[in-house]
């Protein structure tokens, strides 16, 4: 199938900090998955990223190595387009237009908003608020028809969809209207030092997490001060054994191997060898992928061009979208 008759994919991840095993299993699996399928468009959503502070020296940093671990992961240049949201001014251009489309409890009643004015009370600035306005404009420029997201999401893709539907309803058909693609089974990581919360890449405690470029005794060390219980069994059950049912997850991902064969394979082991166990694998998995990344990210010349590459096929996209929407509000043509 050419490029024209496939489907559009757009998915994004906000540089807050460096990619997870979370990530590797919830998100970048299932893309290079879709890849020779769909018209794909990975974006690092750097505009996203200030509407909380930055340092930035650390953000233009973290930019650069999102787009390295995206190509470590799998991603392929010449089948994806991969490109820095800020180098396609098109993004915020359709943001303010939808803004004026959105209403003010839209963006009020937002999950993600209330979580991260709680988070950041010292700073609830109205890129917060609108966050989910900028998303809709990232998804909308391209006409994308499937949109990978997690489940915390979801409501973000209502909103989009909302202000498609209100946009074409109001003037002409205009935006394709977008539909959310939850991977059924994305295994979901938890947090190695508090495994009733998700594995995340802003945690302060470096411990909870796997980074994919943690160097294999890095991981080891982690996974070794995980937290478990006071149980001596090696069994699933996220709501009772949480810590062990991470470690399960993270084992069953890294060998192949279902949760029966793992308790069976640790029957009356102690939890110090099952975790060495897990130590070893899982530093195993990530292996390729950290020694990828530092190769990619050791060559800026290399990756500047796959971003320049991306960025410029992006806009073509995006102006296109962007110049039916200016026209159809009213705005001089230029
Ligand atoms: P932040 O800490 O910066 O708020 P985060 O690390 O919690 O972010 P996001 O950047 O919001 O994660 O994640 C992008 C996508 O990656 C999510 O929608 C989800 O699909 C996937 N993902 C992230 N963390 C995990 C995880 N621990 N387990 C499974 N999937 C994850
Ligand atoms: N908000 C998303 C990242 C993101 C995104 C997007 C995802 C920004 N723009 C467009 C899909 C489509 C997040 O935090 N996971």
């Amino acid at each position: 199938m050419d490029a024209d008759t496939k489907k559009v994919i757009l998915s994004g991840i906000t540089p807050s900090g460096i990619l997870t095993i979370g990530h590797l299993t919830g998100a970048l699996i299932n893309w290079v998955r879709l890849q020779s399928e769909y018209d794909c468009y990975f974006m690092i959503a750097d505009l996203h990223a200030i509407t909380v502070r930055q340092n930035p020296a650390e953000l233009r940093q973290r930019t650069l190595d999102t787009a390295a671990m995206f190509l470590a992961c799998g991603i392929s240049p010449e089948t994806s387009t991969l490109f820095i949201q800020s180098h396609v001014p098109a993004h915020s251009q359709l943001a303010w237009v939808l803004n004026t489309f959105t209403g003010m409890g839209e963006c009020s009643k937002m999950t993600q908003f209330k979580d991260k004015s709680k988070k950041h009370s010292e700073n609830v600035n109205v890129g917060l608020f609108a966050y989910p306005i900028l998303m809709a404009a990232d998804i909308l420029l391209y006409q994308a028809d499937l949109v990978p997201v997690g489940e915390d999401q979801k409501q973000h893709l209502e909103l989009t969809r909302n202000l498609a539907q209100r946009f074409n309803h109001y003037y002409s058909d205009t935006f394709k209207m977008p539909e959310p693609f939850i991977p059924e089974v994305g295994a979901r990581i938890m947090s190695l030092q508090n495994p009733t919360a998700k594995m995340s890449k802003s945690d302060e405690n470096k411990n909870s997490t796997i980074f994919l470029n943690d160097k294999p005794e890095e991981i080891r060390n982690k996974i070794k001060r995980a937290v478990t219980d006071s149980d001596t069994v090696v069994r699933y059950d996220e709501e009772n054994k949480p810590g062990v049912s991470n470690l399960m997850q993270l084992y069953s991902i890294a060998t192949g191997k279902s949760f029966a064969e793992i308790e069976k394979q640790f029957e009356g082991v102690g939890y110090g060898e099952f975790k060495a166990e897990v130590a070893d694998k899982v530093a195993e998995y990530i292996r390729p992928i950290s020694e990828r990344f530092a190769e990619i990210s050791s060559n800026k010349k290399y990756l500047q061009e796959i971003l320049s590459f991306g960025s410029d096929k992006a806009n073509k996209v995006a102006m296109k979208t962007l110049r039916k929407v200016y026209k159809k509000v009213g705005l001089v043509s230029f």
